[in-house]
């Protein structure tokens, strides 16, 4: 078995076996890791006057991790900067929020850069390196002008825009260049692949096989579609643990025989938020009798808060907030709680449990966790419904979710009243069918889905064969 050598922006260190310690991509990554005795390289979080390079290696329950620290201008720029006031708005369809500094863009290449000098020493012969997300997605090339010959995959977690907007980025064409020096590029949705396709046959003389390998002079890369998905096992053990069942217990009992709805995310303006206030508020002054019936709990813990868009969101929901819970609370009943503080992995799944919708209406996300993690949390005899958004990568598997377009307030309305009616029969076919992606299509066949076309093998094609 080849080495991995896996590299990210943030690395999680593991935490042991236990339920709940860490997050799915920490446990799938530790796993494979664990078992091809490989390396996890990536920043420390932490800052330092000036950039020394020096790797603090760590090892804990069979992982080995390197990190090194950034200096304050690296992580202003590259972090702040471009990662996050740069590629993740314009990546999330919102180039009104996106801010593109010559400034950000070069530290986010010295960056690329410096990480790139100080992993590639690290790389031996047969290792497989397997580069992380839209932070680093130079990365691949500084290793190859490095000289490192070996295959080098790329994940993005986010989406891939459309052309249209990727051509209001200054140096598009050099970043998307760039990203042909990795052998593969794996995409949460189709949808995804099918912008960045469109982007190569837009704007560059490349030829594209029937299996998605772009061949570009010398280069060829293969592009895939490879969903990530949830630790299933580790979740629904913790679903069933201890403190989950304590928190659902408690859950239930201050619900006081209201139906609760449930949103988690982090507070990201991508996620949604304000549109799902708004559409929860159009019930509300629509249906004056589901008053005192029903509450909508919103934990969103803060997320990337140096960054001005997300202090701007913030206030912009402290606002809305208020405003729904002056208009409709009354003495016995408060229609919203929102809450800015994150819960333990298995106090939420408890909390999951408890809820009889779960409502997930991003606005454009690569993915969705929390999509999956609430389905996986629900009692099988009883379980609730999943409204989930369109723009959300994974509404490509959760078919069987209530689809909505998280733009529309009435269309969200209508959505949390037809759940709120959906009978048990209805419920539980919906939620079995999710189960089946949710359980198969778990984080260590993602893992397996990309490091398989990372070796050079045949890549495993979705379940029946789903676009
Ligand atoms: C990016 C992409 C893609 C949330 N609140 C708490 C908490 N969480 C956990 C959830 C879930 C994770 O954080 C969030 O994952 P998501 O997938 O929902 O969203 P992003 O953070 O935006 O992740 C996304 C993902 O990467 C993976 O590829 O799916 O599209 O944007 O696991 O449970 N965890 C705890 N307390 C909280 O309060 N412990």
């Amino acid at each position: 078995m080849n080495r991995l050598i896996v590299i990210s922006n943030r690395v999680s260190p593991p935490m042991g076996d236990g339920p709940g310690n860490q997050g799915g991509l920490a446990v799938a990554l530790s796993a494979a890791l664990r078992e091809s005795s490989g390396i996890w390289f990536g920043w420390s979080g932490e800052e330092t006057e000036a950039f020394t390079g020096h790797i603090n290696f760590q090892r804990s329950y069979g992982v080995t991790t390197a990190t090194v620290d950034l200096e304050a201008q690296d992580v202003e720029e590259y972090y702040n900067g471009y990662a996050n006031c740069t590629l993740w708005p314009l990546f999330h369809n919102r180039v009104d929020l996106a801010e593109f500094e010559r400034g950000f863009a070069g530290g986010y290449e010295r960056v690329n850069d410096r990480l790139a000098e100080t992993v590639a020493p690290l790389i031996e012969e047969s290792d497989l390196v397997w580069v992380h997300d839209y932070h680093l997605m130079l990365l691949g090339r500084n290793l190859r002008t490095r000289g490192v010959k070996n295959r080098i995959g790329f994940f993005l977690h986010i989406p891939w825009p459309p052309a249209r907007l990727l051509e209001s980025l200054p140096g598009h064409g050099e970043l998307f260049d760039a990203m042909l020096d990795y052998d593969v590029i794996g995409f949460q949705s189709e949808n995804w692949r099918e912008s960045f396709i469109r982007y190569v046959q837009t704007h560059t003389d490349a030829t594209i096989d029937q299996d998605g390998t772009i061949t570009l002079g010398e280069r060829r890369t293969r592009i895939v579609v490879c969903p990530i998905g949830i630790d299933f096992a580790e979740f629904h053990e913790a679903a069933n643990g201890q403190t989950a069942r304590e928190f659902y217990e408690r859950m239930q009992r201050s619900a006081n025989g209201r139906t609760m709805i449930v949103g988690v995310d982090r507070l990201d303006y991508s996620k949604g938020l304000p549109e799902r206030f708004l559409g929860y508020e159009r019930l509300l002054a629509s249906r004056p009798d589901l008053h005192g019936q029903l509450f909508l709990l919103q934990i969103a813990p803060p997320s990337r808060e140096q960054v001005r868009t997300y202090q701007q969101i913030r206030a912009t929901l402290d606002s809305l907030s208020g405003r729904i819970n002056g208009e409709f609370a009354d003495a016995e009943w408060v229609p919203l709680r929102y809450i800015n503080k994150g819960y333990p992995r298995d106090a939420l799944a408890g909390i999951y449990r408890a809820s009889r919708i779960g409502l997930i209406t991003p606005l454009c996300d690569g993915m969705n966790l929390v999509a999956k993690e609430y389905v996986a949390a629900q009692d099988p005899d009883d379980p609730g419904v999943l409204i989930l958004s369109q723009f959300a990568g994974a509404a490509r598997q959760l078919t069987d979710a209530l689809i909505v377009n998280p733009y529309s307030p009435d269309e969200l309305a209508e959505a949390i009243d037809r759940a709120l009616q959906m009978d048990l029969k209805e419920r539980r076919d919906r939620w079995r069918s999710m189960m089946e992606s949710i359980r198969n299509e778990d984080v260590r066949w993602w893992q397996a889905c990309f490091t398989k076309a990372l070796a050079g093998g045949q890549h495993e094609p979705l379940p029946e064969d789903r676009p």
